[in-house]
């Protein structure tokens, strides 16, 4: 076997191991385009050349109960969700050191920095590499299998792993997120690629101050969920337009 074949072998081996850990996907992006993003630590990429995507899907059912405001079921299932991803990121970055490859995985939802809200690197950038999904006009990564139904988290790997190629946007003329925002964050501006700042996508404060400042206040809530414009995603209720 070639070096080649070896590599394409391995990784094919990894992404059936971390669905086996319980992902519904994985991809694989090149660290090298993601050293634009601002990280934390600032050195955070150094010594990684990879880093694989992983998405936990959610069930359209707890969407749909969804009204003007995200419900106790959901944050649950938001809970449980970042639960797995952690766990599977553990997992995922074990099997790499194990075959000799340092890794690290990042934490699912926690943030860094409370005044300016940032991580310690955006999962949704990973996933875009990865091939998991197009950045929606909701900001959001939609995947063609669950709409934006799913939540993320990334393990960085020095494993010299193929990657995926990212997929092309499929937003289209749809403003249904736009139109559902319940503070009308959404400017319904599309991306080819991704946007070069979260305000030309969003109204940032606006969704910040429901998120955070409102829903997250609310005694059975307790953390900053919304969830409306991923219910108006036509993508992953099986209506893809
Ligand atoms: C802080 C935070 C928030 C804050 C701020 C939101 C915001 N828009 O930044 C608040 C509390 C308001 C919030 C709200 C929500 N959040 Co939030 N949040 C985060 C968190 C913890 C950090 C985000 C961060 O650091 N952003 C920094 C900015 C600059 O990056 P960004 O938002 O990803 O956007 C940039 C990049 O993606 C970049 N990009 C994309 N592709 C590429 C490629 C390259 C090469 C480069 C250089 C850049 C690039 O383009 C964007 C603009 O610069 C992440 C978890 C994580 N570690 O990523 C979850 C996360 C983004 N949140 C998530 C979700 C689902 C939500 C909510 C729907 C709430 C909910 N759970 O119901 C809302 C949606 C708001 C919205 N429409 O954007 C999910 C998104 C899943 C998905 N399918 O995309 C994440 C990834 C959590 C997870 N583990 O799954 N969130």
């Amino acid at each position: 076997m070639n070096e080649k074949e070896t590599a394409s072998n391995f990784t094919k081996d990894l992404k059936e191991k971390v669905i086996g850990f319980g992902a519904d996907l994985v991809g694989i992006a090149d660290v090298g385009p993601l050293k634009k993003l601002r990280v934390d630590p600032p050195g955070l990429l150094g010594p990684f050349k990879r880093a694989v995507s992983i998405a936990v899907a959610l069930p359209t059912a707890v969407f749909e109960q969804i009204g003007s405001c995200p419900t106790p079921n959901y944050r649950s299932i938001y809970q449980t969700a970042n639960l797995i991803l952690d766990q599977t990121a553990l997992k995922t970055a074990i099997a790499l050191q194990r075959a000799g490859f340092y890794s690290l995985p990042i934490a699912a939802s926690q943030v860094l920095d409370r005044k300016n809200w940032y991580a310690a690197i955006s999962h949704k950038a990973v996933a875009r590499m990865a091939g998991l999904g197009w950045q929606g006009k909701n900001l959001l990564i939609i995947t063609p299998q669950y709409g934006s139904r799913v939540r993320l988290v990334t393990v960085l790997t020095e494993a010299p792993l193929d990657i995926d190629k990212p997929v092309n946007n499929r937003c289209g003329k749809c403003t249904m997120c736009q139109d559902a925002c319940p503070v009308q964050a959404i400017k319904g501006v599309g991306t080819e690629t991704h946007y070069e700042s979260r305000d030309e996508a969003l109204y940032f404060s606006r969704c910040v101050e429901k998120v955070a400042g409102e829903f997250a206040q609310i005694p059975e809530i307790g953390v900053p969920i919304c969830g409306i414009c991923i219910k108006a995603c036509p993508f992953g209720r099986g209506k893809g337009i």
